[in-house]
């Protein structure tokens, strides 16, 4: 049977965090009822990653899943772009392995492209503050409002937070827009609104709630610099007409 959702979880060296969110994911799936796909990225992690996502999957025969593995770590751009081009459903969402922002949420996000009022909804931790509960070390914190402001300068978006890895897509409208995509790394989310928005999806960023996992794999300094590497990249691609082309 055809699933109704699927959920892509981009994972990058989780053995330590990934057992319990397929865990989690799934019961929520089994409890819930939810015609959905679990579908968990392996961007080439050095560790047990593969091994612990499938056997936490097997535990779960009610539950269809599958895990796509490939050796080399290419970033969780690419990890995302691999999930979503083999989703099944009309709607796809991606959750960071973590589950920080709770995969009960989902619905907030999944209902208003289900409703057809929007084509990608995406989890924000900026438009109500009060629903993060855990929050990140102070310097990450504020680091993270100083790169979404820079992320607003330099691409123009409207859009307060648009690092949260908490995002869904009406899959018939996404889907050819995923090979206009460049950004491997953590520029992706940036690409991704900014060529939805180009071709005239609606995009709706809306106030999820969020805690802070350890275990965060992001270094300030390398990935502040490929990020804004990754926004040069991505103005240059829209002067060069990189994102006209399947124009809806
Ligand atoms: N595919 C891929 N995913 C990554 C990489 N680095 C981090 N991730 C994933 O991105 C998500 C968020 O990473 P995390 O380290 O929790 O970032 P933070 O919470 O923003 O500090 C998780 O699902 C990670 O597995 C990477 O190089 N490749
Ligand atoms: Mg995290």
């Amino acid at each position: 049977m055809k699933p109704n959702i699927s959920i892509v979880v981009p994972a990058f060296d989780e053995q330590d965090r990934l057992g319990d969110s397929v865990r989690i994911i799934a019961e929520y799936i089994e409890k819930t009822g939810l015609n959905a796909e679990l579908i968990i990225v392996d961007d080439g992690s050095k560790d047990k990653t593969a091994g612990i996502a499938e056997s936490a999957c097997d535990a779960f025969p009610n539950v269809e899943s599958k895990v796509i593995r490939y050796e080399e770590n290419r970033g969780k751009g690419f990890a995302v772009r691999t999930g979503l081009l083999a989703a099944q459903a009309d709607i796809a969402l991606f959750s960071d392995a973590d589950l920080s922002t709770p995969i009960e949420e989902m619905n907030k996000l999944i209902e208003p492209i289900e409703s057809g009022e929007f084509d990608v909804t995406f989890g924000s931790r900026a438009l109500d503050r009060t629903l993060i509960g855990t929050h990140q070390p102070w310097r990450r914190e504020q680091g993270g409002r100083v790169m979404n402001l820079i992320i607003k300068t330099m691409s123009g978006l409207p859009f307060l937070d648009t690092q949260c890895g908490f995002k869904a897509f009406r899959m018939d409208k996404f889907r050819p827009l995923l090979e206009l995509m460049t950004i491997d790394r953590f520029g992706f989310d940036v690409e991704f609104l900014y060529v939805a928005k180009h071709h005239a999806l609606r995009l709706s960023e809306i106030p999820v709630r969020w805690n802070n996992v350890e275990g965060s794999k992001v270094s300030v300094v390398r990935d502040t610099r490929r990020m804004i590497t990754e926004l040069v990249q991505i103005r240059r691609n829209s002067k060069r007409g990189i994102y006209d082309s399947n124009k809806n």
